[in-house]
């Protein structure tokens, strides 16, 4: 089958837009692969300097050092450290440039201390100055100066990608980020600069840092008399919002159901002392609910012959006594087992209760 036309350019289109945002990302991170490659290039620089200065130098060795200091040597112990051997990108790079490396060392240093500025800005041309961005080094939204006028990250800084758009701090909104978001009031404001700071936890909106100066209360926090923003306590309405076997637990601007200890049934907090009513297999004793012993019980629980009762918390068992087992809900005499390998001795076998 063949593919029409209109697909085909469908295909295309896909294509392009993969390898374009592909192309994007590629110039940010050559940009930090170049940064990469100067760090470590003065990293080497410092490291084979204290190589060899190791004191009580002859005249004869300051002058071989002195050579070494701008030697071939030493750029070459220093190239050899500036990739990680698994960096295809890095070693790319190092091996594509390496002349111009070598240019800037025998030629250009003295004039040009800053190599990340002669190698990755002027020279490869893969950054940009800080607060400028894309291919002709444009300054970012806000300017070059203070990007995103202080309140974001403009993208691609300082690399020959991105378009220069701010992504704002926490707090700030708006193409130049002098804007503030929900929950955030203007501290301070003019053209160029703005500080927006952190409403009361109990606003959604507001005009100053109290509880006192929200526009709005946040969801959770009602107006009072004084018309400040207070907590609602959700535990105090009738009914409670929690399910019946849970309590509730108010906080600031919200509550929480928690699950009521197992002997209770209902219960108004944790711990076996604040139950409501107790449950199955538990009885009200000193404030709390303890255990039933339904073994202990005048009315024996367990009725069958060779069968003894077993308490267990909140409930009990019937088992059948020594040499005894369990069959059709009778205890029988246990069978002398056949030699077998997996003779576990016939367990008493369980006939758990809920409640009584
Ligand atoms: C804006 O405010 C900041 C901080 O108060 C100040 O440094 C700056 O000069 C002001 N700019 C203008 C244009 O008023
Ligand atoms: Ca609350």
């Amino acid at each position: 089958s063949e593919l029409r036309p209109l697909q085909l350019l469908s295909y295309l289109t896909v294509f392009l837009l993969v390898t374009l945002t592909d192309a994007k990302r590629d110039l940010k991170s050559a940009c930090l692969t170049c940064q990469q490659i100067t760090e470590n290039f003065n990293k080497g620089f410092e490291r084979t300097a204290k190589q060899n200065f190791g004191g009580g130098n002859t005249a004869w060795e300051e002058r071989k050092l002195s050579k070494y200091e701008t030697s071939e040597i030493r750029l070459m112990e220093i190239v050899e450290g500036l990739c990680e051997s698994s960096s295809f990108e890095c070693n790319h790079m190092v091996e594509e440039h390496e002349e111009q490396l070598e240019t800037w060392w025998f030629k250009r240093k003295t004039k040009h201390p800053d190599l990340h500025k002669w190698f990755c800005i002027e020279t490869i041309k893969v950054c940009c100055p800080k607060g400028t961005f894309g291919r002709d080094c444009n300054s970012c939204v806000g300017g070059s100066e203070r990007p995103c006028h202080g309140n974001g990250v403009c993208d691609g800084d300082g690399t020959r990608g991105g378009d220069g758009k701010c992504s704002c701090n926490h707090g700030y909104t708006g193409e130049f980020c002098l804007d503030c978001t929900d929950g955030h009031f203007s501290a301070a404001r003019n053209d160029t600069f703005s500080l927006c700071t952190e409403c009361h936890t109990s606003c959604k909106t507001c005009t100053g840092a109290t509880n006192q100066d929200c526009h709005e209360c946040k969801e959770g926090w009602r107006e009072d008399d004084q018309e400040a923003c207070v907590d609602v306590d959700e535990c105090s309405g009738e009914p409670s919002p929690c399910r019946e076997d849970q309590y509730c637990l108010n906080a600031d601007g919200s509550y929480s159901c928690r699950a009521c200890d197992n002997v209770c049934s209902g219960c108004t907090g944790a711990g076996a002392d604040r139950c409501q009513s107790c449950a199955g297999g538990y009885h009200r004793s000193e404030g709390t609910c303890a255990d039933v012993d339904e073994c202990s019980q005048s009315d024996p629980v367990c009725t069958e012959d060779n069968q003894k009762c077993i308490n267990t918390h909140g409930s009990y068992m019937c088992v059948c006594t020594g040499g005894y087992e369990e069959k059709d809900g009778k205890c029988v005499h246990t069978v002398p087992p056949v030699e077998e390998e997996n003779s576990e001795a016939s367990e008493v076998t369980s006939d758990p209760h809920g409640e009584l």
